[in-house]
């Protein structure tokens, strides 16, 4: 059975990235799979933990962002990740799976500890292992994510690889094997986990900095003009496209002419993901066009495609009982899906069950 497990962290600014890359792509899938949209609040202090309420309230504006862009909650599961236990205690088990070597390797660890490594917390450094349970606690087959998190879910394949190898006996002698659904040489015929399969396509899987083409748009860019947040009006919108930075050459007229011109690929891209064409569609009509013409034209379709939704997100975090209610039977079914696969994986581990 397909199963779609997916996140966001509730860290503020929600930016156009995270709804191009993540957010925009789940609302299809809910038509044909099962799906299980979390907002990720452990994962949100791994960077330290915010002020009091802050934590909170950004996470009800995550969930307002699901539902305003068209996650249905009847339909998905969506919930925030703290009330369901099993992530983290799938995620302790798997800290024990992961090597240290795999870890070292995380370039997201890299740049988020900066030079003060030592002063990271450890769990920054285990992020991609609590990562792995989110999905595992499912035992998620498909996650679609943006390009930044390619490396994480191959982690998380490794640690599914793992777990079924070093517990094959017991998972068999137990029979709680299945066959395995992603046949590979790596893992025997009878897993538990899956191998997990990516969901990194289309024009937007990597958003840039409005700034700096060669950065990725994120939350936590302290310039306000590097992002387009989720929050933004219509003139802030116009603004930011305007202040853009650019190169001063028109458009070309074929995407090859994008290669070594990392600001137009960026607005080219983003104006490709918000009106579902390709980029080569958007050449044909604006190749030969000054940044001049180009940017009145990407701002009014930015405007066009996100007031609707963030005027939803506005109404919806006026009512902050709704969103929790949301919340609070999303954690329900998730916590029904989760907690027998933690009661499996106990079994398979060799825990001594008394209750
Ligand atoms: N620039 C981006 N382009 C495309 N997709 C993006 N995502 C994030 N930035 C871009 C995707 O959004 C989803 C949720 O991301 P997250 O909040 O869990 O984590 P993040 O990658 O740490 O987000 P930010 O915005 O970049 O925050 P900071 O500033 O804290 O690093 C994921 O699917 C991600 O791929």
């Amino acid at each position: 059975q397909n199963r779609v497990f997916s996140g966001v962290q509730p860290t503020g600014n929600l930016h156009l990235g995270n709804y191009l890359g993540a957010v925009s792509r789940w609302v299809p899938l809910q038509d044909q799979m099962e799906t299980i949209f979390c907002v990720v609040d452990l994962h949100a202090i791994t960077a330290g933990f915010p002020e009091s309420g802050v934590l909170r309230d950004a996470t009800r504006e995550v969930t307002a962002a699901y539902i305003a862009a068209g996650i249905d909650a009847k339909k998905s599961i969506i919930f925030n990740q703290s009330q369901v236990r099993e992530h983290a205690e799938l995620a302790w088990i798997f800290n024990c799976v992961a090597r240290m070597g795999w870890l070292n390797r995380m370039t997201q660890f890299k740049e988020k500890a900066g030079k003060n490594r030592e002063n990271a917390s450890a769990g920054l450094f285990a992020y991609p292992n609590l990562m792995a349970a989110d999905i595992l606690a499912y035992r998620a087959t498909h996650v679609p994510v943006g390009d930044d998190q390619k490396q994480h879910l191959e982690l998380t394949r490794d640690i599914a690889a793992k777990f079924n190898n070093d517990f094959g006996a017991s998972i068999k002698d137990l029979g709680l094997g299945v066959p395995n659904p992603t046949p590979s040489p790596e893992v025997p015929e009878q897993v538990y986990f899956p191998l997990t399969e990516p969901m990194i396509a289309g024009p937007a899987t990597r958003i840039m900095s409005l700034r700096d083409g060669t950065k990725k748009m994120s939350k936590s860019d302290p310039s306000d003009l590097s992002r387009i947040n989720l929050r933004d009006d219509a003139e802030a919108i116009a603004k930011k496209i305007k202040k853009a930075k650019t190169d001063a050459d028109a458009l070309p007229s074929e995407t090859d002419g994008l290669k070594e011109r990392p600001e137009a690929d960026n607005l080219v891209g983003i104006y490709a993901a918000l009106s579902g064409k390709s980029k080569q569609d958007i050449l044909d009509d604006f190749g030969g066009q000054q940044f001049s013409a180009f940017k009145p034209a990407l701002s009014d379709l930015a405007v066009e495609k996100l007031s609707p939704m963030t005027g939803e997100m506005r109404r919806l975090m006026d009512d902050p009982v709704e969103i929790d209610k949301v919340l609070k039977d999303g954690a329900e079914r998730a916590s029904a899906i989760a907690e027998p696969i933690l009661k499996d994986v106990r079994a398979i581990v060799g825990f001594l069950d008394v209750r």
